[in-house]
Parts: C-alpha cells; sequence; structure tokens
C-alpha cells in the first residue's frame, strides 16, 4: 500500500503528545506549530490530526470535515501571524513537500506556511 503510516514519525508524537510543541492554532482535525529550523520570520507547520502520509493521500481519504477544517486552520494562521491577504498583509508562501522526489523529511503531511520577508522565486 503506497500511504503506509509509520505510527513512530515526529508529528505522530507530537500529536501524542510525546514531544512538546509551539503551539500557533489548533481545531478539531487539525494542528499549527512553528517549525522548529524556521525559514522565515513566520514558518508554521499544519497537520491533520489523522493519520496522513502526504499531501495526496490527505486529499484521496480525508473526510470532507478533515480538508475544510485544515483550511480554516491554514486561514486563521495566516490571520494569526499577520500575512494574510484579508489584511492588507503582502502575503505568504504555502508549500509542501511529497515523497524523496518532494524531499519529504516528516512522513505525516503537512503544509509549510511561510512569511515575513520576501520569498523570492521558488528555487528547484
Ligand atoms: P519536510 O521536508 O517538508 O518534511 O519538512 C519537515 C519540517 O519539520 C522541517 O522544516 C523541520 C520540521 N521539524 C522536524 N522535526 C520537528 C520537531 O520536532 N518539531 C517541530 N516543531 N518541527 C520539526
Amino acid at each position: 500500500m503506497a500511504f503506509d503510516y509509520d505510527d513512530n514519525n515526529i508529528f505522530a508524537k507530537i500529536l501524542r503528545g510525546e514531544i512538546p510543541n509551539n503551539t500557533v492554532a489548533e481545531n478539531d482535525v487539525a494542528l499549527a506549530f512553528r517549525d522548529i529550523a524556521p525559514k522565515a520570520p513566520v514558518h508554521v507547520l499544519v497537520i491533520p490530526k489523522g493519520k496522513y502520509v502526504s499531501f495526496d493521500d490527505f486529499s484521496a481519504n480525508a473526510s470532507d470535515a478533515e480538508i475544510a477544517g485544515f483550511s480554516r486552520l491554514c486561514a486563521e494562521v495566516c490571520a494569526k501571524e499577520g500575512v494574510g491577504l484579508d489584511a492588507g498583509n503582502a502575503g505568504f508562501r504555502a508549500i509542501t513537500n511529497a515523497g524523496p522526489d518532494g524531499v519529504q523529511e516528516v512522513p505525516h503531511y503537512h503544509l509549510h506556511i511561510m512569511g515575513g520577508r520576501m520569498m523570492g522565486p521558488m528555487v528547484l
């Protein structure tokens, strides 16, 4: 099965409360916390609470409620961190890495929300 989930990954441990995190926002289906090695003044990771390996796993297999709740938490993070466009801020970058070619380190789906500086062109 392509989306085999490893319960020992670091974000699973964060969700179980075994490792501390710097929480920014949370709802029933998702958690947002600061990246341990920030690449920008704002660098928040948003993860589903369900066991999904990657963006494509989450998009294919999560419920509508999980997907909606995840997106709403992303919007809450943008507003709280002062990067959301609706408040006239300069914006942000949201990216996800998937699998070896995407250079994904942690095999639990996460969206990076980064901002607070000009991010520059996408570097491949
Ligand atoms: P990725 O390459 O997309 O899988 O990025 C994983 C990110 O997770 C990376 O930016 C560093 C971050 N990270 C790794 N371990 C921890 C941790 O224990 N706590 C937090 N807050 N972030 C972590």
